[in-house]
């Protein structure tokens, strides 16, 4: 069937308004629609007197609210949530025959949940750890979900790892502490003796493990997958996310700040950003090569802890997603949403990764505990806008009305339907992959390799970048209490790159082991009894794509930049800055010793609704101060200014002073630096100029090393 064309992608939005209860206007009822009278009041025998079990009203109200919680997700419970849309802009029918990657301008309504992994459902936001990024495609052809990561490799290789994996990840079985964090013990232990993490880790220790927004990760889906066209050919693909707004992260200082001024930071900044109308933005990419092809490579592409470098295979973009609406409800959509690697339509399907293929028993099977129910497919946001018809009847909260006699198949009663597709030719069929082979629990050779490209890695990073990342080993190492844990990881790093090992080792007062320890080294010969073993010359040593240092950015658009002001600001010092950033899609937010209103030099109200007291600058992307001799007066009799200015300093964001501000730097220990691009001071073009530009880049990151001022 040729996917009809949707423009706005809305079908969802109008299945989903079917289900919408709207109480405006409405009288207050009891969930059997009787209208209650008085909401506030028990019925008593007497005014003074003890509660009647007859009240009905009350006994409904209760009994509903004891049991409004359910399990959270066993993995992934912290996330936040948005519809939108998918288009295609270029066709891939030569690849496959799944209509929504076919047809171009073809728009496939979305539902899309970015999640950390470890923490609990009211963890931070925050936390140093991977990002679930999973897309709802609602297809003419049925669902298909890509549930991916924000990272492109996995901790592990083999789907039975993962219980042990998340137990040792997750806060500690006796204390249960600590929450949404790796830096413990368990954590370290595990991958210590489970070398194939390396790699994972590596990029978790980068600062792609903290996101400076959910709008500024990439996603991917991490396994290969299969893209079948009409004629029954394959090929391999792998999917990404590409964010328009580039990809970016905070610095593990501003992270654990971040945590404490906002925890739902993240969470904020896409729900606000979608209610703005600054739409969250990727395109799909996607690299796609042949079985030939992948038989060549220095790596095997079933192992998910292994990414195909850009280098190797280009990524070509072939839609764009867009969020554009908020959730109505929390609960009923974001939470009640499940997702599931096996949700897949035809022109798809898995490869023989071992990951993949245990995932694609654990997502019906939890969402079983979680929501209750095998009809959780029947929930408004899990529910398919390709109609559903078969056999499958009853179970707790069935909601279809299914009509007819005939529940199975074949049946004449019914006029023999629901049919098969194939009788139209049509419908999933797998891919007819040939498999011969012995039974046998095992591992393959070509899954040995586990350093090579965690170096690559390594590598691919600026020495800033590098720095941030030797920095988080030698916080997570040294959050680690086992001496002996310590080292054998630090066998691992030596493994990697033993620069890197020797920068986390003089942190935690340790030596550089020679190698491997024996305890990595005995866990890793049970899967390969002849480990170590010489990896294959890898096809790339360096990938520019892996840094997000080296991506070129040319928009502020969305950005937060703090002006810091008091009463008698200069309106011309603020006027032009503030314009050209609007301009460029930033947001200028004015911080003052106090909310309320302040008065400008030239008389003009300027609504304050930020303080010192309310915000951070780690909250801010810039920072800036106008001229205006009262408000500078007043602003360095303000303690929280030099603080603020210390930080955003030390976090190498931009920061700029006009005239007038210039001299608040002699309160601080930050040197004027000549090759700092994003230490500004003045007006005019030149200032707004730097300003903007250094914005763009994110971060300066030259002053990296020279950034220790106390904050
Ligand atoms: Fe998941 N994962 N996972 N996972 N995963 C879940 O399903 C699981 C893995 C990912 O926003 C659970 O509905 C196993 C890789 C995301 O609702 C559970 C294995 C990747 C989400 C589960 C993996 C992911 C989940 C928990 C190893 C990246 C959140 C709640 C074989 C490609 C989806 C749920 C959402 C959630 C199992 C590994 C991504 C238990 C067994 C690799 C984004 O079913």
């Amino acid at each position: 069937m040729a996917t009809k064309k949707t423009k706005g992608g809305n079908e969802k939005k109008v299945q989903l308004n079917k289900d919408m209860v709207d109480n405006k206007d409405k009288i207050l009822t009891t969930n059997q629609g009787v209208n209650v009278h008085d909401n506030n009041n028990t019925l008593k025998a007497g005014e003074r007197g003890p509660s009647l079990l007859e009240d009905f009203i009350f006994r409904e109200k209760i009994f509903h609210f004891d049991h409004e919680r359910i399990p959270e997700r066993i993995v992934h419970a912290r996330g936040s949530a948005a519809h939108g849309t998918f288009t295609l802009y270029k066709s891939l029918k030569k690849y496959t025959r799944a209509s929504f990657l076919c047809d171009t301008g073809t728009e496939t309504p979305v539902f899309v949940r970015f999640s950390t992994v470890a923490g609990s459902k009211g963890s931070t936001d925050l936390a140093r750890d991977a990002r679930g990024f999973a897309v709802k495609f609602y297809t003419h052809e049925g669902i298909f979900d890509l549930v991916g990561n924000n990272i492109p490799v996995f901790f592990i290789q083999d789907a039975i790892n993962f219980p042990d994996l998340i137990h040792a990840v997750k806060p500690e079985p006796d204390n249960e502490m600590p929450q949404a964090a790796s830096a413990h013990d368990t954590f370290w232990d595990f991958v210590s003796l489970m070398p194939e993490a390396a790699h994972m880790v590596m990029w978790t220790m980068s600062d792609r493990a903290i996101p400076r927004s959910l709008r500024m990760m990439e996603g991917f889906g991490i396994h290969t997958f299969r893209l079948v066209n009409e004629k029954g050919d394959s090929v391999f693909v792998k999917f990404h996310w590409k964010p328009l707004l580039g990809v970016h992260g905070v610095a593990w200082d501003e992270a654990q700040k971040i945590s404490g001024f906002d925890a739902d930071f993240h969470r904020r900044d896409l729900w606000e950003n979608i209610e703005k109308g600054n739409y969250p933005e990727w395109e799909l990419g996607l690299q796609i090569f042949t079985q030939e092809e992948a038989d060549k490579f220095s790596f095997d592409v079933l192992d998910p802890t292994k990414l195909v470098p850009e280098e190797l295979v280009p990524v070509q973009r072939v839609g764009k997603m867009t969020l554009n609406r908020n959730p109505e409800n929390f609960f009923a959509e974001t939470e009640q949403a499940a997702f599931h690697p096996g949700h897949i339509v035809p022109g798809i399907d898995f490869s023989d990764d071992p990951l993949l293929q245990g995932r694609l028993f654990s997502y019906s099977d939890t969402q079983l505990s979680r929501l209750g129910s095998t009809n959780f497919h029947e929930l408004p946001i899990n529910r398919s806008v390709a109609p559903v018809h078969n056999n499958q009847r009853d179970g707790f909260m069935r909601r279809d009305i299914v009509k007819g006699k005939a529940s199975y198949f074949p049946n004449s009663l019914g006029g023999g339907c629901p049919y098969h597709a194939m009788m139209e030719g049509r419908g999933f069929g797998s891919y007819p992959e040939k498999v011969s082979a012995p039974k046998v629990r095992g591992r393959s050779k070509s899954f040995a390799d586990h350093f090579t490209q965690a170096r690559l890695f390594y590598q691919s990073q600026t020495p800033e970048e590098q720095a941030h990342i030797a920095d988080a080993y030698s916080f997570e190492l040294g959050k680690v209490g086992g001496v002996a844990i310590r080292k054998r990881y630090l066998g691992i790093l030596a493994e990697i790159d033993r620069d890197l090992a020797g920068k986390v080792a003089s942190r935690l007062g340790l030596r550089v082991p020679k190698g491997l320890s024996e305890d990595t080294l005995r866990f890793a010969r049970q899967n390969h009894p002849d480990y170590p073993v010489k990896p294959p010359k890898p096809e790339v040593e360096k990938s520019p794509a892996l840094s997000m240092a080296m991506q070129k950015n040319n928009s502020i658009a969305t950005r937060k930049i703090a002006f810091l002001v008091a009463g008698g600001v200069a309106d011309n010092s603020v006027d032009q800055l503030k314009k050209e950033l609007e301009k460029g899609g930033a947001e200028v937010v004015f911080i003052a010793p106090d909310v309320g209103n302040i008065k400008t030099s030239g008389g003009q109200k300027i609504e304050i609704g930020h303080s010192f007291l309310t915000d951070a600058s780690v909250l801010y992307d810039g920072l800036y101060v106008p001229g205006g001799e009262k408000s500078v007066k007043t602003l360095q009799k303000e303690p929280d200014v030099f603080h603020f200015i210390h930080e955003m300093y030390r976090h190498c964001k931009p920061l700029a002073f006009s005239e007038d501000a210039e001299q608040l730097l002699e309160h601080t220990y930050i040197k004027k630096e000549k090759n700092d691009k994003g230490l500004l001071f003045g007006s005019g073009n030149t200032l707004v100029k730097g300003f903007i530009s250094a914005l763009k880049s994110h971060r300066v990151w030259e002053r990296e090393p020279k950034r220790k001022v106390p904050a």
